[in-house]
């Protein structure tokens, strides 16, 4: 039987490509290469794509006459234009669910490594300074204290759910009230933030939620307080956070994700009071596993005709509330 072909784009691990070769003839297209790297013949053939890269814009999806389903590596799917994919009846998936609970994980890593400064607690004891100066200076409380999440999708519940056993207060600011355990709802991220310890940003991005955290709400968190971002650069003022971080009126901030990754602002290199990870939350093997096998599984389905595993745009389907 005759494999379908499909367009794979940006970089996998081996056992996804593997996976891949065994049900479709694959067709390269690495990231950030343009479309005409391909041949007409091949374009105007492809109906599938993997998508694991930066943009697909309406004019790439132009260059693909016949693309009916665009399969994105990763809940975010703000890469991807999906009001041009609608417009032109490609449907857009992403990996719901699979992945929620280890972004949350590394969110509350982030915020209690940030808050007890074990990195430099940690270099406190490799640089001799423990012997030297003695113990290291006292840090902030975690358990206890307030939490403000900044979007209760799948993700930002689940947080909320660990900082809820650190018996933390937990609020959150969406746009209506969901049913919890008796968390606090808010509508503006300001007037949380004003009322938090800790502001942990947890949307979905693109340009409905760029910006959100805004000038405002950075400086209603104020000296004592903490945003960790787990979500997209995007979501926060990333200008205005650093200008409030270099200035004290915001106290830190544990970053996994940045405006302008990988290239960061070089003023977030000269700050103390930063944690910066490299977008990792996702990244344990077996996530990265169950990622990679959605889009196979959605691409194999779409070619059968059979439902498929993750819902995403198009008529009589939705996105799961991602983040
Ligand atoms: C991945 C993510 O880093 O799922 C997302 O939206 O941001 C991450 O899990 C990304 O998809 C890898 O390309």
């Amino acid at each position: 039987m005759t494999k379908p072909e499909i367009l794979v784009s940006g970089s996998y691990p081996d056992w996804d490509m593997d996976g891949f070769r065994k049900d479709f003839t694959c067709h390269m297209l690495e990231e950030g290469a343009p479309l005409s790297t391909l041949s007409d013949a091949l374009r105007a053939r492809i109906a599938g794509m993997a998508f694991k890269s930066h943009a697909m814009d309406p004019e790439m999806m132009d260059a693909l006459p016949a693309l009916k389903i665009i399969a994105n590596y990763g809940v975010g799917y703000d890469a991807i234009d999906v009001a041009a994919a609608d417009a032109r009846g490609i449907a857009v998936t992403n990996t719901p669910d699979v992945l929620s609970d280890e972004v949350a994980d590394l969110a509350v890593g982030m915020l209690i490594a940030q808050a007890r400064r074990i990195v430099e607690a940690e270099a406190w004891v490799t640089e001799g300074l423990w012997a030297k100066q003695g113990a290291f200076p006292l840090q902030a409380r975690v358990w206890g204290r307030k939490a403000g999440i900044v979007g209760l999708g799948r993700i930002g519940r689940e947080i909320a759910n660990r900082l809820a056993a650190f018996k933390m207060e937990i609020s959150y600011s969406s746009r209506s009230a969901k049913e919890t355990p008796g968390w606090r709802h808010y509508t503006d991220v300001a007037a949380m933030a004003g009322e938090v310890d800790f502001l942990i940003v947890a949307l979905a991005g693109g340009p409905e939620t760029q910006g959100i955290v805004d000038r405002a709400a950075i400086e209603a968190l104020g000296p004592e307080g903490m945003i960790v971002n787990i979500s997209r650069g995007s979501t926060i003022d990333e200008g205005a956070m650093i200008e409030a971080l270099q200035s004290g009126k915001l106290g830190s901030a544990a970053l996994d994700v940045f405006e302008n990754e990988p290239n960061l602002d070089p003023r977030f290199l000269k700050l103390k009071n930063v944690l910066l990870q490299p977008h990792q939350a996702s990244a344990t093997v077996a996530t990265r596993v169950a990622m990679g096998a959605l889009p196979r599984a959605t691409l194999m389905a779409w070619f059968n005709g059979q439902p498929l595993p993750t819902p995403g745009n198009g008529p009589g389907r939705a996105f799961p509330e991602t983040a």
